[in-house]
């Protein structure tokens, strides 16, 4: 199938999904068109079955706002007609689905009708998407959508509560390639970051106020008064400041290494030995995902849809959003002793093994069919 993938380029969990699994459909026989403003970061070669198309929003001072939906539907009308595309998947609502609605409507206006699936990520829903400036917006697009997906069960339910939906959002939870990963491989390199004495625990995220950063410090703070351990911090955002500052009033810099945005989390993971993710909200925890395919265990919040990534007692634990002392409590427990560790950080590999890619995939492919197969019956 000719598929065109719309989302965001960043290193924001909805893009990796969306680059991810735009590669393994290539890798299927798919042809993939990326339609975004930037080369996605996790996007390496492009080859015969896997183009980048940028969307180009030209500056005109006139503008307080540069309008890019209106920009992206004309680079998907364009794109659409020039190589065949028979699908249209856009991952995050806004303005993606909106964009992606207007395209349609734009072909149709020439004969040419084109599926559109939406995938809902978290925030687009959650934070953003039930604002009272997009809601009415976001609603109508998700309902001009042929499909609709969900990441995880608890964000299907927090969209249906927050908004009317007339359609059926179908769950299909994100993925990790963990062929990627061998079990085998242990030369990562840790002494580059700690003494061997010292555990390493690790946070990635785009440090914004929803992650909760002052919670993954305050947490490690009580970890290394008890554990000899090292913090690593990867990623950029709004909060990252204050988390510095934050570090050096607890006297605990010298133990804190913030790496910045990097491509080489699977590096870091390897050599981590537990995740912290006290989110205040999350719809699915994909960097969470990450870690316990790389033999990392998880201590993060209960909130959202990570209870149905992080196994509570198994492959990490869970605590009230907010309860420091819990978590930090709970990592202690499974950072003391080696052989606790290393049971959590097996079974944390195995819970992750279940969002193989392998099982997530077709479900994907199942709904392009009954999308595609729907194309005479649709309601504008
Ligand atoms: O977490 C973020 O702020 C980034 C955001 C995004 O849109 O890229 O992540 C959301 O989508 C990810 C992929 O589906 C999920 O794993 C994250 O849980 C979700 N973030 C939130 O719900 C806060």
């Amino acid at each position: 199938m000719k598929i065109a993938i719309v989302c965001y380029p960043t290193f924001g969990g909805s893009g990796v999904v969306a680059t991810e699994l735009g590669i393994a459909l290539a890798e299927r026989g798919h042809e993939i068109h990326f339609v975004t403003y930037k080369q996605p970061v996790r996007l390496g070669l492009l080859g015969n079955n896997v183009h980048f198309h940028e969307v180009h929003v030209p500056e005109y001072p006139l503008f307080h706002y540069q309008p890019y939906e209106l920009a992206l539907s004309s680079k998907l009308v364009d794109t659409v007609k020039l190589y065949g595309i028979e699908l249209l998947h856009v991952h995050y609502a806004i303005p993606h689905a909106y964009a992606g609605y207007m395209a349609k409507k734009m072909l149709l206006e020439e004969g040419i009708y084109i599926p559109m699936i939406t995938t809902l990520h978290g925030t687009d829903i959650t934070l953003v998407g039930k604002h009272p400036y997009y809601k009415p917006a976001v609603t109508f697009s998700i309902n001009k959508s042929d499909v609709v997906t969900s990441v995880s069960e608890d964000l299907k339910r927090s969209t249906l509560e927050i908004f009317h939906i007339q359609k059926e959002v179908e769950v299909i939870p994100n993925f990790i390639d963990s062929s990627k990963y061998s079990q085998d491989y242990t030369d990562c390199q840790r002494t580059l970051m700690a003494n061997e004495d010292e555990r390493i625990v690790t946070h990635i995220s785009n440090f914004r106020k929803v992650k909760r950063i002052p919670d993954v410090i305050q947490v490690f703070h009580r970890i290394q008064k008890k554990i000899p351990a090292k913090l690593i911090m990867v990623g950029e955002g709004p909060e990252k400041e204050s988390a510095e500052r934050l570090c050096d009033q607890l006297g605990i810099s010298e133990k804190v290494i913030f790496l910045g945005n990097s491509n080489e989390i699977d590096r870091i993971l390897c050599f981590s030995d537990l995740f912290l993710l006290p989110s205040e909200s999350e719809s699915f925890g994909l960097a969470a995902l990450e870690a316990m395919i790389n033999r990392v265990a998880i201590i993060s919040s209960n909130t959202g849809g990570i209870p149905e990534v992080n196994k509570h007692g198994v492959s990490g634990f869970l605590a009230d959003v907010g309860d420091i002392d819990e978590m930090a409590e709970k990592a202690i427990l499974i950072l003391k002793e080696d052989v606790t560790m290393e049971k959590f950080k097996e079974n944390a590999r195995n819970v992750a093994s279940k969002f193989d890619i392998t099982h997530i995939l077709p479900l994907y492919e199942e709904v392009y069919e009954k999308a595609y197969n729907s194309r005479y019956k649709n309601s504008y």
